[in-house]
């Protein structure tokens, strides 16, 4: 048995989104696991793991942390389940990807639910929360609600690509979904259990991809808490 540490939100939402890519990805390979919700304030739930963050994940006598860690390791570890990357060149342009995703669209995306997040946290983690993500925006959370409006355009405008794409394949990954698909989805997830705001039109191709997500695994993702 495998055990994920993820977020605990209000509600039992599942919030963290790197820790989405590795639900996915135990699901993809088709792995049961448990999970251990933590406040993003107790750092000493996942002391044991060497780190501040996750996902981390308990598999037998490896501890990992880091959801592009935990991508490899399972790859690894489950050879002969469906795979994640198919293959080095699919394992190092997935990596260039999830790169792309953290650091440009992951900020993109913040500003414009960030607000809706602090409202749904565990009430533990306000002041934390509020400070860190204060902290990393150089601006209130108030502020980044009254300024939405230029943050979803800059978002629609850095998303051109993956529509584009998707008009062309049905997934990220080709003609079925792999892990790239799931650092993509891993931000709209974290949107959609933590915000209220209907990021996507029905013509968009980036819904009816999402749509094809949220099915998968029996609609595993379809089926949680959601804002
Ligand atoms: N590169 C890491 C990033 C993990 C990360 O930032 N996780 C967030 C939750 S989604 C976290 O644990 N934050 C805790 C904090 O900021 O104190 C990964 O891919 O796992």
């Amino acid at each position: 048995m495998i055990t994920l540490w993820e977020l605990k939100g209000r509600g039992e939402r599942r919030y963290s989104l790197f820790s989405w890519r590795t639900r996915m990805a135990l699901r993809h390979k088709d792995l049961s696991f448990d999970t251990q919700p933590v406040h993003m304030s107790d750092k000493a739930a996942i002391a044991f793991s060497g780190g501040k963050t996750v996902p981390v994940i308990r598999d037998g006598e490896s501890v990992v942390r880091d959801s592009w860690k935990i991508a490899e390791h399972l790859e690894a570890r489950y050879p002969d389940r469906a795979p994640l990357f198919g293959g080095d060149i699919g394992r190092g342009v997935t990596q260039t990807f999830n790169a792309w995703v953290d650091r440009a669209l992951v900020p993109a995306m913040l500003p414009v639910i960030v607000a809706d997040i602090h409202e749904r946290i565990d009430p533990a983690d306000d002041g934390y929360f509020r400070e860190s993500m204060e902290k990393v925006l150089k601006k209130s959370l108030e502020q980044t609600r009254n300024e939405r409006g230029e943050a979803v355009l800059r978002l629609g405008k850095l998303l051109e690509p993956m529509q584009a794409a998707l008009k062309r394949q049905p997934f990220i990954s080709g003609s079925g979904p792999a892990y790239a698909d799931y650092i993509l989805f891993s931000v709209f997830q974290w949107a959609r259990v933590m915000s209220p705001q209907e990021l996507l039109a029905p013509e968009d191709p980036l819904c009816g991809w999402r749509e094809r997500l949220l099915d998968l695994y029996d609609s595993f993702a379809r089926n949680v808490p959601t804002a």
